[in-house]
């Protein structure tokens, strides 16, 4: 298969309702989208998964633009590859900047998949035709507006709710949630807001039968959340300290975390992912699939990884309407009233690009065309 032609665009989506975390407020999202060709024409679509500003990672919108434009679009135009699995290795020389890469390669695995008329979920590997869905609740302006939001999807079916958390929305909130939903699955996701200083916080939340406590010290620092998961019970799932198998076999060999959050763009790709998916797996910690208020060409990617054996866990895959008033992929992403989202057998990613929609979102846009 031949990369003939790569497109990345710019598309502005503003939220149904703001999205908060410990780093901040998101009401519009900024999207990447990379279209790849090949010779024949076929396309395949991936989605750039970095935020609008540099918090969650140092990428960033304009930072993945940038190492697209100036390398990984010239890397990767032009070149014949056997298989998508190859894609990642086209783009070694170029360190980090994995959602940016993860764009590219996730396109590839859609084009192949399209060009082989078989969906990317079964060209991955995956083992399940439905995938179990959580929603990840940002943080509210008020504790009864989280309570309001939960009891909704709770009532939609959803099997896991998360809730963020950081200083000063945290133990509270979490009681007051506890004691109106004695019996749901719960979890709580820190983005990084807490240090060791933090223990006897966590030792509180204990007293919560909280499926996981995510990420809750520094982004970059295994070491640490080995140390407080010594002295919690609560299992640790990192997300922001993941970013490739190595540092999930590592953060697994430390005791750094009981669980992994695999996020498509954080580890550059369905390559990397299906690593991790594997390392996790033959040492027994489950894996699943977080969101990055992903549009349908992203989600649909994370529908795909998430059939694989080791995504054992509910992840933050919901419907699209929880996020946009109108998709950009038809059909858009929705979930049974069991909490769980059918996998489409269809060619690629199973839902059919709204060419015409992506079109009148775009602000900005740029094609590479391999030198004849
Ligand atoms: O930490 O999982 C996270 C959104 C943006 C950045 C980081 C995170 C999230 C979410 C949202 O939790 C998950 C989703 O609904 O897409
Ligand atoms: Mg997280």
């Amino acid at each position: 298969m031949k990369i003939a032609h790569i497109e990345i665009r710019e598309i502005r989506l503003p939220l149904v309702h703001f999205f908060e975390t410990s780093f901040g407020r998101t009401t519009e999202r900024r999207i990447l989208l990379a279209r790849v060709r090949d010779a024949d024409g076929a396309e395949g679509w991936g989605e750039c998964t970095a935020g609008e500003g540099p918090f969650y990672s140092e990428e960033w919108i304009e930072s993945a633009w940038t190492v697209i434009e100036t390398y990984l679009a010239p890397m990767t135009v032009g070149r014949e590859v056997e298989s998508a699995a190859q894609v990642w290795d086209l783009m070694r020389a170029v360190r980090g900047n994995r959602m940016a890469k993860a764009a590219i390669e996730t396109a590839c695995w859609d084009l192949e998949a399209r060009r082989q008329g078989v969906p990317v979920w079964k060209l991955l590997g995956g083992a399940r035709s439905e995938i179990a869905s959580g929603v990840s609740i940002g943080i509210q302006d008020s504790p009864e507006a989280l309570l309001e939001k939960i009891e909704r999807e709770v009532t939609a079916g959803y099997k896991r709710i998360k809730i963020k958390i950081k200083p000063g929305w945290d133990v509270k909130i979490v009681e007051r949630v506890r004691a109106s939903f004695p019996d749901i699955r719960l979890s709580v996701d820190a983005n990084s807001a807490y240090t060791l200083a933090d223990v006897p916080l966590f030792k509180q939340l204990d007293g919560f039968d909280l499926m996981m406590a995510e990420q809750p010290l520094a982004y970059d620092d295994m070491v640490n959340h080995a140390a407080l998961q010594r002295q919690i019970e609560t299992p640790i799932c990192l997300d922001e300290s993941i970013r490739s198998a190595e540092d999930a076999r590592k953060a697994i060999e430390m005791g750094a975390c009981k669980i992994i959050n695999v996020k498509l763009g954080r580890v550059g790709g369905h390559s990397e992912a299906r690593r991790v998916e594997r390392v996790s797996r033959e040492r027994g910690i489950p894996v699943w699939c977080g969101g990055m208020l992903e549009s349908g060409v992203g989600r649909a990617h994370n529908i795909a990884m998430s059939t694989l054996e080791g995504f054992t866990l509910p992840g933050d895959v919901s419907a699209s309407a929880r996020y946009w008033e109108e998709e950009i992929v038809e059909p858009p992403i929705t979930v049974s009233p069991r909490g769980t989202i059918r996998v489409s057998d269809e060619p690629g990613l199973g839902v059919e690009i709204k060419h015409k929609r992506i079109d009148d979102l775009t602000v900005r846009r740029e094609s590479f065309t391999a030198a004849p």
